[in-house]
């Protein structure tokens, strides 16, 4: 029986990497903040296979790590914690750096430590925003021109995980995952925020939905398919770093027609940048229910832009295909449809909470 560590075990990719990892007969450790305790809804339905064990622990704690790599002796380390949010790292930068820089390093360093170079494989979550500026399509061989401390701090992670495999001899991976979205994508990145929004418009729970840069173009894949391919990085003869991309590109603005189209809605987008909207023309009152011709449903706010964006990511993961046999499952319209419906079976329970004067709890079950 394998075992692997997880980090960030508690987010999008680290719930379903867990959930693979059982499927395949690993045992699974997985670190949890003390913060994240009562906030495990994406892994609450894992918390009873006894195959799986969760440990309180951060990035930042570097004797905790070390500890626990000693106990566990892991087959595998899947550093997928981090402060994840570009937008907020410009705000929290130099604790975005300690994370999601020093904590790559800090992982590494216990398995140095503990002399486990040749046991323990490690897959370091590093990023397309790394390529930041770097003209489209990107692969492995393409610049890196990070554009926020989130990046900055992937760009220390992703050499420091080469300089432990060729210093050292550890079989070290960057796995250069470009956008991946799921119904668990927490409810701050854009894809959620607009299914979520969307969902809340169509049974009236909200009328309006502000948002930032909709030039801003992206390759969006599905979390499930790019998982796979975390723990098939690891199971090759050599170590490598590998670009993750469905070769697709989409707009915000894009992203927000596939939504509405889904439950019913014709939208127009009229004016620029800042004052940009988009209004309903056409609806269809079946599947929105709250929604009238001529109502605005998007906003621009200046609240959302970045100091510096990363405008253009297109993936080109020739060498995935190759090597790993990559080929995306999923595609956007897919993705969106299975976003919104799990949003949209959210919003119809608060509506109707709503009407009947009660209200939705949500229970933790790791305590
Ligand atoms: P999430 O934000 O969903 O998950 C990140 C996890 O890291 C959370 O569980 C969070 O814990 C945990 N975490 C944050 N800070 C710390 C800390 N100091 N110590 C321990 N754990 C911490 O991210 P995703 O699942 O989307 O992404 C996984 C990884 O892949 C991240 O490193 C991200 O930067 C990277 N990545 C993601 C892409 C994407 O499109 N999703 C694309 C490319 C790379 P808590 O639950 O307590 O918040
Ligand atoms: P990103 O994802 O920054 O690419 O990082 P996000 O969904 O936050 O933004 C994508 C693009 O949409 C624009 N945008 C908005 N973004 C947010 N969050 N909220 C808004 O209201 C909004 N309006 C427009 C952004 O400006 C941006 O251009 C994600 C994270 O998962 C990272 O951890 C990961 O490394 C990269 O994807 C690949």
């Amino acid at each position: 029986m394998k075992t692997a560590l997880i980090t960030g075990i508690n987010g999008q990719d680290g719930s379903y990497l867990a959930e693979f990892l059982l499927v395949k007969g690993y045992k699974v450790h997985g670190l949890i903040r003390y913060s994240s305790s009562s906030n495990t809804e994406k892994i609450n339905h894992l918390i009873k296979n006894n195959n799986l064990h969760l440990h309180y622990g951060d990035l930042t704690d570097s004797k905790k790590l070390i500890s626990l790599v000693k106990v566990i002796e892991p087959d595998e380390i899947y550093n997928l914690a981090a402060m994840s949010h570009v937008a907020i790292s410009f705000d929290i930068a130099e604790y975005s750096a300690n994370v999601n820089a020093l904590g790559a390093l800090r992982l590494l360093e216990a398995i140095r430590i503990n002399n486990l170079e040749q046991k323990t494989r490690f897959y370091q979550a590093s990023t397309s925003e790394l390529f930041g500026k770097s003209p489209a399509p990107q692969n492995e061989k393409t610049s890196f021109i990070p554009r926020s401390p989130y990046a900055v701090a992937k760009a220390y992670a992703y050499w420091i995980t080469v300089n432990y495999r060729e210093a050292y001899g550890i079989y070290a991976c960057n796995g250069i995952l470009f956008n991946h979205e799921s119904p668990r994508r927490s409810e701050t990145f854009v894809t959620r925020k607009i299914t979520l929004g969307i969902a809340n418009i169509v049974y009236g729970l909200k009328k309006c939905l502000y948002l930032g840069n909709l030039n801003a173009v992206r390759d969006w894949g599905h979390a499930k398919d790019y998982v796979r391919m975390q723990w098939l990085m690891l199971q090759q003869q050599q170590a490598d770093d590998f670009v993750i991309a469905t070769g697709k590109q989409l707009t915000v603005r894009d992203f927000i027609i596939i939504a509405a189209n889904q439950v019913g809605l014709e939208i127009k987008f009229k004016n620029q940048g800042i004052d940009e909207i988009a209004t309903v023309v056409k609806v269809d009152n079946n599947l929105a229910p709250a929604v009238k011709v001529g109502d605005v449903i998007i906003r621009v706010s200046n609240k959302y832009f970045r100091p510096t964006e990363v405008e253009n990511l297109l993936g080109d993961a020739t060498k995935a295909k190759t090597t790993l046999n990559w080929q995306a499952k999923f595609n956007a319209v897919d993705l969106c449809r299975e976003m919104l419906n799990q949003d949209l079976k959210q919003a119809k329970l608060v509506k109707q909470a709503q009407l009947k004067n009660t209200q939705i709890a949500t229970k933790a079950e790791f305590l």
